[in-house]
């Protein structure tokens, strides 16, 4: 298990801290967006955690975010995906919120941290501020709905200004149980998941198609690159740029043999 000493930014023991998937350094301050976001959000009143979040009892946490316009379903993919529940109606997230799911890879216990941010443009500066040390993205946008399709290059962009650049992402084209209203073919959100680099899923949070897989391929792909990183973990980062994803696994062991 990884060690988990020191404190986030604004004090919080990191051992209270479910945000740093970090071994601080004991008397170590380290920042810690969500932390500042909780603090922001309720004055100084953190929220309390899920029951499963204090578990600290895992070999890897990776940090997701899903991600997208209002209304692609990104709420409803995470409740399908961490409850396998789907509600109907349509309650808009306020901010962020987050939930926890533990996984087993290969016989190893990866926590996932999973935030599911409010896509409405009036959240953007509190969103953005939870990019930073997510190992992960999932991109969302509705196949029966073009402006949200339209959107995925600016959303592509905002991962590139505040995110790290070894974030993985997954472009996922949600609700592929509308087949009668579908506006976005299937080719053409493949064609732009290559053109940016992105791997590619039709899912439906609804009929429960692909979410499972969606999530479990997210985190698979960032075993690959956490290896790929381990593997050439005694050079310096070429370009100085950001972190290597192995420098923010709490693992003890080398590899995550993912
Ligand atoms: N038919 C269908 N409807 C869906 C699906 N996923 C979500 N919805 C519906 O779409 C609406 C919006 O879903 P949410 O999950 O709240 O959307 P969101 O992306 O979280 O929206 P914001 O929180 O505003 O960013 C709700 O009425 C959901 O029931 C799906 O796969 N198929
Ligand atoms: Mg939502």
């Amino acid at each position: 298990m990884g060690t988990r000493r020191g404190a986030c930014q604004i004090g919080r023991a990191v051992d209270q801290c479910e945000h740093l998937p970090l071994a601080v350094p004991a008397n170590q301050r380290v920042s810690c967006e969500p932390c500042k976001g909780e603090e922001m959000a309720s004055a100084g009143e953190p929220r309390p955690a899920p029951p499963d979040a204090a578990d600290q009892s895992f070999d890897y946490m990776f940090k997701l975010l899903l991600i997208g316009n209002s209304s692609v379903g990104k709420t409803s993919l995470l409740f399908r995906y961490a409850e396998d529940t789907f509600t109907p109606s349509f309650v808009s997230t306020v901010g962020i919120d987050f939930k926890v799911k533990t996984v087993y890879r290969r016989a190893k216990r990866v926590k996932l941290q999973i935030w599911d941010t409010a896509g409405q443009e009036r959240y953007r500066t509190i969103t953005t501020a939870y990019y930073r040390g997510a190992m992960g993205f999932l991109l969302v946008y509705d196949v029966a709905n073009a402006e949200s399709f339209s959107a995925v290059q600016d959303w592509a962009t905002q991962i590139k200004t505040y995110s790290w650049d070894n974030a993985q992402v997954i472009l996922v084209g949600n609700k592929c149980d509308l087949e009668d209203d579908r506006v976005v073919p299937t080719e053409e959100g493949r064609r732009l998941a290559h053109e940016l680099g992105f791997e590619f899923f039709e899912a439906s949070a609804k009929d429960n198609i692909n979410v499972k897989q969606v999530f479990e391929r997210l985190v698979d792909v960032i075993c690959e690159k956490m290896n790929e990183s381990l593997d050439v973990s005694d050079a310096p980062a070429a370009d100085g740029k950001g972190a290597r994803l192995s420098e923010v696994s709490p693992a003890p062991t080398r590899s995550c043999a993912c």
